[in-house]
Protein backbone atom coordinates (compact mmCIF):
# COMPACT_ATOMS: atom_id res chain seq x y z
CA UNK A 1 0.00 0.00 0.00
CA UNK A 2 1.82 3.40 -1.11
CA UNK A 3 -0.75 5.59 0.59
CA UNK A 4 0.41 4.09 3.94
CA UNK A 5 2.61 6.93 5.67
CA UNK A 6 2.18 4.84 8.82
CA UNK A 7 4.83 3.14 9.32
CA UNK A 8 5.96 3.14 12.31
CA UNK A 9 8.46 1.93 14.40
CA UNK A 10 7.75 -0.55 17.56
CA UNK A 11 7.94 0.11 21.58
CA UNK A 12 9.59 -2.85 22.60
CA UNK A 13 10.31 -2.83 26.58
CA UNK A 14 12.53 -4.88 29.00
CA UNK A 15 11.47 -5.36 32.50
CA UNK A 16 12.49 -7.43 35.14
CA UNK A 17 14.48 -7.29 38.54
CA UNK A 18 18.03 -6.60 38.52
CA UNK A 19 20.02 -9.23 37.59
CA UNK A 20 17.84 -10.34 34.98
CA UNK A 21 19.55 -9.97 32.09
CA UNK A 22 17.49 -7.16 30.51
CA UNK A 23 20.36 -5.30 29.02
CA UNK A 24 22.03 -8.39 27.36
CA UNK A 25 19.38 -8.58 26.06
CA UNK A 26 18.33 -5.76 24.99
CA UNK A 27 21.80 -5.09 23.50
CA UNK A 28 21.68 -8.31 21.63
CA UNK A 29 18.34 -7.69 19.89
CA UNK A 30 19.90 -3.79 18.99
CA UNK A 31 22.71 -5.39 17.60
CA UNK A 32 20.30 -8.03 15.85
CA UNK A 33 18.33 -5.50 14.52
CA UNK A 34 21.01 -3.18 13.41
CA UNK A 35 22.89 -5.92 11.41
CA UNK A 36 19.55 -6.90 9.64
CA UNK A 37 19.13 -3.28 8.35
CA UNK A 38 16.44 -2.23 10.88
CA UNK A 39 16.15 1.18 11.73
CA UNK A 40 16.88 1.27 15.66
CA UNK A 41 17.66 2.75 18.97
CA UNK A 42 18.72 1.68 22.35
CA UNK A 43 17.01 3.26 25.36
CA UNK A 44 17.35 3.01 29.24
CA UNK A 45 15.75 4.18 32.06
CA UNK A 46 16.69 5.52 34.25
CA UNK A 47 18.55 7.76 31.45
CA UNK A 48 21.15 9.26 33.88
CA UNK A 49 22.91 11.89 31.43
CA UNK A 50 20.12 14.51 31.58
CA UNK A 51 20.25 17.14 34.68
CA UNK A 52 17.90 14.77 36.09
CA UNK A 53 19.10 11.40 35.56
CA UNK A 54 21.81 13.40 37.42
CA UNK A 55 20.50 13.14 40.34
CA UNK A 56 19.03 9.61 40.47
CA UNK A 57 22.56 8.77 39.67
CA UNK A 58 23.19 9.88 42.88
CA UNK A 59 20.69 8.91 45.34
CA UNK A 60 21.03 5.38 43.93
CA UNK A 61 24.86 5.47 44.57
CA UNK A 62 23.90 6.42 48.21
CA UNK A 63 25.54 10.01 47.52
CA UNK A 64 21.68 11.56 48.40
CA UNK A 65 19.29 10.87 50.22
CA UNK A 66 15.83 11.83 48.71
CA UNK A 67 12.06 11.23 50.28
CA UNK A 68 10.76 8.26 48.56
CA UNK A 69 8.11 10.56 46.76
CA UNK A 70 9.84 12.78 45.59
CA UNK A 71 12.54 10.22 44.31
CA UNK A 72 9.34 8.36 42.52
CA UNK A 73 8.48 11.85 40.56
CA UNK A 74 12.06 12.23 39.54
CA UNK A 75 11.83 9.10 38.14
CA UNK A 76 8.91 9.53 36.65
CA UNK A 77 10.33 13.01 35.26
CA UNK A 78 13.13 11.42 33.53
CA UNK A 79 10.87 9.35 31.26
CA UNK A 80 8.30 12.43 30.76
CA UNK A 81 11.16 14.75 29.11
CA UNK A 82 12.35 12.05 26.77
CA UNK A 83 8.31 11.44 25.55
CA UNK A 84 8.49 13.59 22.68
CA UNK A 85 11.53 12.30 21.67
CA UNK A 86 10.39 8.90 21.78
CA UNK A 87 7.23 9.46 19.89
CA UNK A 88 9.20 11.25 17.15
CA UNK A 89 11.72 8.87 16.58
CA UNK A 90 8.95 5.88 16.86
CA UNK A 91 7.01 7.92 14.19
CA UNK A 92 9.43 8.42 11.63
CA UNK A 93 9.62 4.29 11.92
CA UNK A 94 12.62 4.08 14.08
CA UNK A 95 12.46 0.79 16.73
CA UNK A 96 13.20 1.91 20.38
CA UNK A 97 14.01 -0.99 22.40
CA UNK A 98 13.70 0.35 26.19
CA UNK A 99 15.93 -1.22 29.43
CA UNK A 100 13.45 -0.23 31.77
CA UNK A 101 10.36 2.04 31.78
CA UNK A 102 7.43 3.05 34.42
CA UNK A 103 6.56 -0.62 35.42
CA UNK A 104 10.28 -0.59 36.87
CA UNK A 105 9.55 3.02 37.94
CA UNK A 106 5.64 1.74 40.36
CA UNK A 107 7.23 -1.62 41.63
CA UNK A 108 10.50 -0.51 43.44
CA UNK A 109 8.33 2.54 44.80
CA UNK A 110 6.01 -0.08 45.54
CA UNK A 111 8.25 -2.35 47.36
CA UNK A 112 9.02 0.56 49.56
CA UNK A 113 5.44 1.18 50.51
CA UNK A 114 3.88 3.74 48.13
CA UNK A 115 0.41 3.20 47.20
CA UNK A 116 0.12 1.53 43.66
CA UNK A 117 -2.44 4.29 42.31
CA UNK A 118 -0.53 6.98 43.64
CA UNK A 119 2.57 5.68 41.51
CA UNK A 120 0.78 4.93 38.23
CA UNK A 121 -0.61 8.58 38.54
CA UNK A 122 2.67 10.38 37.79
CA UNK A 123 3.09 8.17 34.53
CA UNK A 124 -0.45 7.58 33.25
CA UNK A 125 -1.00 8.88 29.55
CA UNK A 126 3.17 8.01 28.66
CA UNK A 127 3.91 6.65 25.28
CA UNK A 128 2.60 2.82 26.01
CA UNK A 129 4.89 0.17 24.78
CA UNK A 130 3.85 -2.22 22.13
CA UNK A 131 5.33 -5.80 24.03
CA UNK A 132 6.83 -5.98 27.27
CA UNK A 133 9.19 -8.82 27.26
CA UNK A 134 9.37 -9.57 31.01
CA UNK A 135 12.87 -11.61 32.25
CA UNK A 136 11.56 -13.39 35.36
CA UNK A 137 14.19 -14.10 37.91
CA UNK A 138 13.89 -15.22 41.09
CA UNK A 139 15.48 -13.64 44.11
CA UNK A 140 17.81 -16.74 44.85
CA UNK A 141 19.06 -17.05 41.37
CA UNK A 142 19.51 -13.09 41.12
CA UNK A 143 21.57 -13.50 43.79
CA UNK A 144 23.99 -16.33 42.70
CA UNK A 145 24.39 -14.23 39.50
CA UNK A 146 27.79 -12.95 41.22
CA UNK A 147 25.59 -11.16 44.31
CA UNK A 148 24.32 -7.49 44.35
CA UNK A 149 26.46 -4.56 44.21
CA UNK A 150 26.27 -1.36 46.15
CA UNK A 151 23.71 0.16 44.61
CA UNK A 152 20.30 1.37 46.39
CA UNK A 153 17.52 -1.91 46.10
CA UNK A 154 19.96 -4.36 45.35
CA UNK A 155 18.75 -6.62 48.47
CA UNK A 156 17.53 -9.74 47.94
CA UNK A 157 13.63 -8.48 50.31
CA UNK A 158 13.71 -5.60 47.99
CA UNK A 159 13.95 -7.55 44.95
CA UNK A 160 11.21 -10.50 46.13
CA UNK A 161 8.75 -7.60 46.76
CA UNK A 162 9.58 -6.48 43.38
CA UNK A 163 8.92 -9.05 41.37
CA UNK A 164 5.37 -9.74 43.46
CA UNK A 165 4.94 -6.24 42.35
CA UNK A 166 5.76 -6.63 38.77
CA UNK A 167 3.16 -9.78 38.36
CA UNK A 168 0.09 -6.75 40.07
CA UNK A 169 0.82 -4.90 36.58
CA UNK A 170 0.67 -7.40 34.61
CA UNK A 171 -2.62 -8.23 36.28
CA UNK A 172 -3.99 -4.51 35.63
CA UNK A 173 -3.00 -3.97 32.42
CA UNK A 174 -5.45 -6.99 31.84
CA UNK A 175 -2.71 -8.58 29.81
CA UNK A 176 -4.48 -10.02 26.17
CA UNK A 177 -1.03 -12.51 26.39
CA UNK A 178 -0.08 -10.21 23.62
CA UNK A 179 1.16 -7.01 25.29
CA UNK A 180 3.28 -9.18 28.27
CA UNK A 181 5.86 -11.76 27.13
CA UNK A 182 6.66 -13.69 30.62
CA UNK A 183 10.17 -14.74 29.96
CA UNK A 184 12.48 -17.45 32.80
CA UNK A 185 14.87 -15.55 32.55
CA UNK A 186 17.53 -18.89 34.11
CA UNK A 187 17.78 -19.61 30.26
CA UNK A 188 20.34 -19.70 28.29
CA UNK A 189 21.33 -16.03 26.80
CA UNK A 190 21.36 -17.74 23.37
CA UNK A 191 17.75 -19.51 23.88
CA UNK A 192 16.17 -15.94 25.07
CA UNK A 193 17.28 -14.05 22.61
CA UNK A 194 16.10 -16.75 19.81
CA UNK A 195 12.82 -16.17 21.22
CA UNK A 196 12.97 -12.59 21.86
CA UNK A 197 13.91 -11.98 18.03
CA UNK A 198 10.95 -13.88 16.88
CA UNK A 199 8.35 -12.28 18.87
CA UNK A 200 10.00 -8.96 17.93
CA UNK A 201 9.73 -9.41 14.35
CA UNK A 202 6.46 -10.71 14.07
CA UNK A 203 5.38 -7.76 15.86
CA UNK A 204 8.20 -4.78 14.22
CA UNK A 205 5.67 -6.38 10.70
CA UNK A 206 2.60 -5.88 12.01
CA UNK A 207 3.05 -2.39 14.22
CA UNK A 208 2.35 -0.77 11.08
CA UNK A 209 -1.35 -1.28 11.48
CA UNK A 210 -1.16 -0.24 14.84
CA UNK A 211 -1.92 3.62 15.98
CA UNK A 212 1.17 4.27 18.62
CA UNK A 213 -0.65 4.51 22.06
CA UNK A 214 -0.10 7.36 24.37
CA UNK A 215 -2.52 6.10 27.04
CA UNK A 216 -0.40 4.11 29.86
CA UNK A 217 -2.17 3.14 32.66
CA UNK A 218 -5.48 5.34 31.35
P1 LIG B 1 19.45 0.04 36.55
O1 LIG B 1 20.21 -0.89 37.44
O2 LIG B 1 18.68 -0.68 35.47
O3 LIG B 1 20.27 1.18 36.03
O4 LIG B 1 18.33 0.72 37.46
N1 LIG B 1 14.26 2.26 39.12
C1 LIG B 1 14.32 2.38 37.77
C2 LIG B 1 13.29 2.87 39.88
O5 LIG B 1 13.25 2.76 41.09
N2 LIG B 1 12.35 3.63 39.23
C3 LIG B 1 12.36 3.79 37.87
O6 LIG B 1 11.49 4.49 37.32
C4 LIG B 1 13.39 3.14 37.10
C5 LIG B 1 13.42 3.31 35.61
C6 LIG B 1 15.50 0.09 39.39
C7 LIG B 1 18.66 1.36 38.64
C8 LIG B 1 17.61 1.16 39.69
O7 LIG B 1 16.56 2.11 39.53
C9 LIG B 1 15.31 1.49 39.81
C10 LIG B 1 16.94 -0.21 39.67
MG1 LIG C 1 21.14 -2.10 38.62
Amino acid sequence: DTNNVNNRGAFILFEGCDKAGKSTQAKKLFEYLKNNGHSVELWKFPDRKTTIGQIINEYLANDKDLDDKAIHLLFSVNRWECRKDMKNLLLSGTTLIVDRYAYSGVSYSVAKGLDLDWCCSSDRGLLSPDIIFFMDLTAEAAEKRGGFGEERYEKKSLQEKVRKIFYMLKEKDNDSESLWKVLNANQSVEMLHKRIVESSLKLIENCNQLPLKEDLWK
